[in-house]
């Protein structure tokens, strides 16, 4: 039986992966840090919390010498290191514990790797965040980095020590440069739910109006368990090498907020500029959308866009899921869960 390391078994694409390796008959280990309550609401919806070949341990990415220890006692074929300080907006605020987690985090597994046993694969969650200010369009493997952010900057680190470590030690480290990856299990803090939240609050009237940011912003949104089954391929590749997987498609965030809103068969109206938009219901003229520049960024990035050539041409992977479906996908789960009282 294969034996898979997942970091980060509370977030999203960790539960979307380790439900992925179990079916393939992997021994999953997902590690948690520890926090006053625990929320493994993500592995229970996907009801995989008690599989039995699903372990779950305690972890600080920040902890070299637990790093030592998980891979001294579990001995794992790969390694696929997905937990992050992830949220670009509160980088602004905790730039040094971001560094910490998301930058050196990685180093310290890959120092583990190579001290224990080099043989272990070992994939990083790179992100087109790593991109920002964007030199090329689209941007694709080729395109070189601009980071806009202490996460886009921790990120590039982690990116770098990664391939230097493949080239230096010869340890099968690959990296995947993922574009924006969307889904029912979506933190609320990102910006796709918050949105369809928002939506299915409103349309079972519990809440008035929903407050955004920048409305400009130009994303490449897929699916997240679309992109979980390209980081496993990453992984089963004949050599280590960087993917980017994206759809290929772009869209604002005002375009989502316009396609969340039709899911549940309201029009919206857009009027005014910058932090004086507003959206409106078609039908009766209320607004149900405002600009808040308190979500501004220091900095922003505009417009992402990826090309998946390689990942398509290579690994044979490709998003499956059209932005009109995760985004239906997305409203309908939260109307259930809102009308059900779970808040998460
Ligand atoms: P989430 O934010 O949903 O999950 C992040 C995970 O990291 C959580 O389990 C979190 O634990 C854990 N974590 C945070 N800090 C630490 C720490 N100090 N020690 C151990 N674990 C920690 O992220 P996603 O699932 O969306 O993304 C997975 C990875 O892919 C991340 O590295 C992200 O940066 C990267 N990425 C994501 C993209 C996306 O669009 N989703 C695109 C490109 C890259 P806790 O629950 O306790 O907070
Ligand atoms: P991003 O995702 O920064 O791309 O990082 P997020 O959903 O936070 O923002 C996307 C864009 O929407 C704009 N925006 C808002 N964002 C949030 N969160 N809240 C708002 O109210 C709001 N209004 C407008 C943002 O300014 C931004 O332009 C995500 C994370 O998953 C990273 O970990 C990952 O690496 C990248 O995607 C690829």
């Amino acid at each position: 039986m294969k034996k898979a390391i997942i970091t980060g078994i509370t977030g999203q694409d960790a539960a979307y992966l380790a439900e992925l390796l179990l079916g393939k008959g992997y021994a999953v280990y997902g590690t948690y840090r520890r926090t006053s309550s625990t929320n493994f609401w993500r592995i229970e919806e996907l009801q995989i919390e008690k599989h039995e070949n699903l372990h779950l341990l305690e972890y600080d990415l920040v902890d070299l010498s637990s790093a030592f220890r998980i891979i001294n006692d579990i001995r794992p074929d790969e390694i696929y290191n997905l937990a992050a300080q992830s949220f670009v907006g509160v980088s602004f605020s905790q730039p040094i514990a971001t560094a910490n987690i998301t930058g050196i985090g990685a180093l310290n597994l890959l120092e583990a790797i190579r001290t224990i046993n080099p043989k272990i694969k070992f994939y990083q969650a790179s992100t087109s965040e790593m991109f920002g200010k964007v030199k090329a369009i689209p941007q694709s493997e080729e395109t070189p980095f601009h980071p806009r952010s202490p996460y886009g900057v921790a990120k590039v680190f982690a990116h770098w020590a990664t391939l230097n470590y493949q080239e230096s030690y010869d340890i099968f480290a690959s990296s995947g440069i993922l574009f924006n990856h969307e889904s029912p299990l979506r933190g609320k803090e990102f910006v796709t739910r918050k949105i369809t939240d928002s939506v299915a609050k409103i349309s079972l009237g519990m809440q008035d109006v929903l407050e955004l940011g920048n409305m400009n912003a130009k994303r490449d949104w897929g699916f997240a368990k679309d992109y979980v089954e390209g980081m496993y391929r990453i992984l089963q590749a004949d050599k280590p090498d960087v993917f980017v997987l994206a759809t290929g498609r772009t869209e604002t965030v005002r375009d989502f907020v316009d396609m969340a809103f039709k899911a549940v068969e309201i029009d919206i109206e857009w009027s005014g500029e910058e932090e004086k938009e507003v959206g409106k219901n078609v039908k009766n003229g209320k607004t149900l959308i405002k600009v808040n520049p308190k979500f501004y960024r220091p900095a922003e990035v505009d417009l992402l866009i990826g090309d998946p050539k390689k990942a398509n041409d290579i690994l044979g992977w490709k998003a499956k899921t059209t932005l009109e479906e995760l985004c239906e996908m997305m409203v309908i789960s939260d109307i259930e869960r809102n009308k059900n009282g779970k808040s998460y």
